[in-house]
């Protein structure tokens, strides 16, 4: 393959869908030379048919509003690939919720689904609704009727959706409430992210922030550091970033940073146990506001304004918020303040330009991909007791957690170490992601 060539054909087709392209573009870029070793990869032309997603739908979703109005919005599924098992990947609730964006994450969800060693095809879906401000009752009726129309395309067997930005535990209830409704059977595996009890797994709502730190774990280790005292810099109070400040909190890390779209909150003792418990509670107000914190708790936290996480000085920098939240001049500032690792948790958190500065001055950087897999592969080990019947302990699913970041970890280094030692994990996670996907597609044949 050509990269160049393959690019140019798909800008034509599909014309301003730019952050589908950005993620086509950094893949195949840095599969090519590997790719072109395998001459039964060209042959079956796998990179033209990997890069297109096997359906798309899309679909009117009507409700009405507390003071009875009727809004319209538009739903999605992208079912993107499933040769390595069901359609699976979740759900964005977000006004800028487009097909270009729901493409992206489809596409890097298939290589990051291979990642996990799971069973798992990729998908994404989700709709141009804004949460924020939304009553408990609108965001009920709004789940009920993406439901409607989303339902005769999903299943245990063909495709298991689950949250994302604007989607946790609350809508997935309503979401499988209106579900086993519609389809008149409980098939619990047809969603994840479900609240214990009925079905869902003890820590699905921990697992992508705690993956990523198993993940960054590793990385400081790489180096011969440890993460005790290390100061961490964090985008964002969602689930995520909640996660994720709970594990780093607990292995002797000091998180100093928090933001939204408000500004950033400096935390200058690192966060602590009061600080991560509200997090939850900022995240279910649907206010959307960090200044919440400094105000909630003016000693310890000190609020700036239209300023970002990546302006406080830190050794390690998450993005846990949106894709590309960190631009090349973000990058820059960490890097001026001394940044020894990055990680990106959010899917495609990080500008190609930032991306490429970290290289450039040999800084570890962790992919979206790679680090935030823990949430799908939990999401993967819930359908796995959905369909024995059984519940794991909390210290059980953690293990295989731990176990799967450790193994992606393993994975990217074998496929990304340069000359000179430098590990360049973007790289590891695309390769070994793609081969995986790629000789399943050849075993089935052209289809
Ligand atoms: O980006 C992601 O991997 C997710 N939103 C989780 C997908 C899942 O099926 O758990």
């Amino acid at each position: 393959m050509k990269v160049k060539t393959i690019m140019a054909n798909l800008e034509a087709k599909h014309p301003g869908e730019k952050e589908y392209l950005q993620a086509v573009k950094e893949v195949l870029e840095t599969i090519e030379k590997e790719y072109n070793k395998h001459p039964e990869f060209e042959a079956a032309k796998i990179v033209e048919r990997i890069v297109e997603p096997d359906r798309i739908f899309t679909f009117r979703v009507t409700w009405v509003d507390d003071k009875g109005e009727v809004q319209t919005n538009l739903g999605y599924r992208v079912q993107y690939n499933a040769a390595l098992g069901i359609y699976k990947g979740g759900l964005r609730f977000h006004p800028a919720v487009n097909v270009s964006m729901l493409k992206f994450l489809g596409f890097e969800q298939i290589f990051k689904n291979s990642l996990t060693n799971l069973p798992l095809g990729g998908g994404k879906g989700g709709a141009d609704f804004d949460p924020t401000g939304k009553s408990d009752a609108e965001i009920m009726r709004f789940c009920q009727a993406f439901m409607r129309e989303l339902w005769r395309n999903i299943g245990p067997d063909l495709d298991s959706p689950a949250g994302d930005v604007g989607v946790g535990g609350r809508e997935i209830g309503y979401l499988y409430g209106a579900y086993k409704t519609l389809a008149r059977e409980h098939s619990t595996g047809a969603l994840t992210g479900k609240s214990y009890g009925w079905g869902g797994s003890l820590i699905r709502p921990e697992a992508t922030g705690f993956g990523a730190i198993y993940y960054v774990d590793r990385m400081v280790q790489e180096k011969g550091e440890s993460l005790k005292g290390k100061k961490i810099a964090l985008s964002g109070f969602g689930n995520v970033a909640w996660g994720a400040a709970t594990k780093a909190t607990e292995l002797g890390a000091k998180v100093v940073a928090i933001s939204g779209p408000d500004g950033v909150c400096e935390l200058p003792k690192g966060i602590d146990k009061e600080m991560i418990d509200y997090m939850l509670v900022m995240r279910d107000s649907r206010r959307n506001k960090v200044k919440d914190m400094a105000d909630k708790f003016p000693a310890k936290a000190k609020f700036t304004a239209g300023k970002k996480a990546w302006s406080v000085k830190c050794d390690i920098a998450m993005p846990c918020a949106f894709q590309n939240e960190m631009a090349e001049e973000d990058a820059k500032q960490l890097i001026k303040n001394g940044v020894k690792y990055v990680a990106e948790v959010s899917n495609m958190g990080c500008q190609p330009g930032a991306i490429a500065a970290f290289q450039a001055k040999k800084i570890p950087f962790g992919p979206g991909k790679a680090v935030n897999a823990g949430g799908v592969a939990t999401s993967g080990l819930e359908i796995c007791q959905n369909a024995g019947h059984i519940n794991w302990t909390a210290p059980e699913v953690d293990a295989k957690l731990h176990k799967i970041m450790n193994d992606i970890y393993d994975m990217c280094v074998e496929h990304g170490k340069e000359a000179k030692g430098y590990i360049n994990y973007v790289k590891g996670a695309n390769i070994a992601g793609f081969m995986r996907v790629a000789k399943a597609m050849l075993a089935q044949g052209i289809i």
